[in-house]
């Protein structure tokens, strides 16, 4: 595989790019080598700037249900472009796209838009605070809700990537107000409620952890967080940025049947424009600014080309859609788990509709963070690099989710078993 022009952008990236990157798990740091610097993409593959392609389930974090330069999302976009990229301003375009998702998620009367699941995020956790009146949040372990300062403790994603148990930079007197749990322990989260839940403003959850790998939500411990939080007075997050739209229209919880009062999201809203929303009760929403007295502004939320291609996606997004997506992405993780077992390797797999990842582990099962840190990371990254030898872009880390899109067609999906048959038959001994 040649990879000489990676390599110098590498090199001139490491330059006057923090790690060579703009976020720190693409730098692959996680499971060694250099970045593909990547030049195009279309469908469900990826091309780097040596003309490799790559079958990529990654597809942007999540965000390309569509798979890569959708035709409809890219017309979308090119034809907005023309009459401006940005106003602020309002437009009808935010209008139908807060129309559509207020459609999808039922829990959700009024919503706010912004640019990135951070922002979705640390937004909605000032509103909870500003409603309840309340410092303390909780969170639970291995949950990801972005980077702002009182989450990055005993986070996901790049923090689990890293080993890093918080952020320097993070003062203690920020995240006293934070409470950590693990993920699905309904007897801690009894015994904490019991204890501070009248100090409490919110509980923020992925009902489909996505960045520790992914890990389910159980229904139970789902359950218990809607009854303790409303028992208590206080609010229920849930972090859809991943999973909103992602395997049912209505989002993780449509499919568990658990109203939150409010929802973050991003991602696909965005069709792989930067994009976040947070949205619910409309008694909470009114106290946002102007309404209320909770303040959060932003240049370039709502912004119009973003708003385009977010509105061209989920148009396309139907019934039929999340049943193709179902289907294959069982025929992928069946046959992924068959080929790793006939060639002896322990493994776990978790999917949730297209969403999906593989643990290295002797555990019969993957339910939190303490389980997913139990990933040999040295052989996820043995089989990265078989699997990208093989055409297949797997997420530079074990802790990140994999994502099936639309344009993993039958094809793509029996052109991946073959990949990993091979992989996994190169990737030297389990142990
Ligand atoms: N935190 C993102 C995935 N969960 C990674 C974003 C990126 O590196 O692009």
């Amino acid at each position: 595989m040649q990879i000489e022009k990676s390599q110098a952008l590498n090199k001139r990236a490491q330059r006057v790019l923090v790690g060579g990157v703009n976020s720190p798990v693409r730098s692959f740091r996680a499971v060694g080598g250099e970045p593909r610097l990547i030049s195009k993409a279309k469908g469900p593959r990826m091309y780097d700037v040596d003309g490799n392609s790559y079958i990529d389930y990654v597809c942007s974090w999540g965000a390309l249900i569509m798979g890569h330069a959708d035709e409809t999302v890219v017309k979308a976009i090119k034809e907005y472009s023309t009459r401006g990229t940005s106003y602020g301003a309002s437009t009808e375009l935010e209008i139908e796209l807060a129309e559509t998702v207020i459609k999808a998620f039922p829990s959700i009367k009024m919503l706010r838009l912004v640019n990135s699941g951070t922002e979705a995020t640390m937004s909605a956790i000032r509103l909870a605070r500003g409603f309840t009146n309340r410092s303390k949040i909780l969170k639970f372990e291995g949950c990801y809700h972005g980077h702002a300062d009182y989450f990055l403790a005993k986070a996901g994603s790049g923090l689990a990537t890293y080993s890093l148990p918080n952020s320097a930079g993070v003062p203690e007197s920020i995240v006293k107000d934070t409470i950590i749990l693990p993920y699905n322990d309904t007897d801690k989260l009894g015994e904490t409620f019991e204890n501070f839940g009248e100090e409490i403003a919110a509980v923020i959850v992925e009902p489909v952890a996505g960045n520790m790998g992914v890990v389910q939500a159980k229904t139970d411990f789902l359950f218990m967080l809607r009854e303790l939080t409303q028992r208590h007075g206080s609010l229920l997050i849930f972090d859809e940025v991943i999973t909103g739209f992602r395997f049912a229209y209505g989002g993780a919880q449509a499919l568990f049947g658990v109203t939150p009062d409010l929802t973050c999201l991003g991602k696909i809203i965005g069709g792989g424009l930067p994009v976040g929303a947070y949205g619910g009760r409309r008694d909470i929403m009114s106290k946002l600014a102007p309404l209320g007295p909770v303040y959060q502004a932003g240049t370039l939320s709502g912004n119009p080309l973003c708003m385009a291609a977010g509105l061209a996606t989920l148009r396309q997004l139907n019934g039929r859609l999340y049943a193709d997506l179902e289907s294959r992405s069982k025929r992928l993780c069946d046959e992924l788990k068959r080929i790793a077992e006939e060639s002896q390797f322990p493994t776990v797999i978790n999917r949730v509709g297209s969403m999906w990842s593989l643990f290295f582990t002797d555990k019969d099962r993957v339910e939190n963070y303490f389980d997913a840190s139990l990933n040999d990371r040295e052989l996820y990254s043995r089989f990265f690099w078989k699997m990208m030898e093989n055409g297949v872009y797997l997420p530079p880390s074990p802790f990140e989710a994999m994502f099936v899109s639309s344009a993993h067609d039958d094809s793509t999906i029996d052109d991946t078993v073959r990949a990993a048959e091979s992989s996994f038959s190169k990737t030297g001994n389990a142990k």
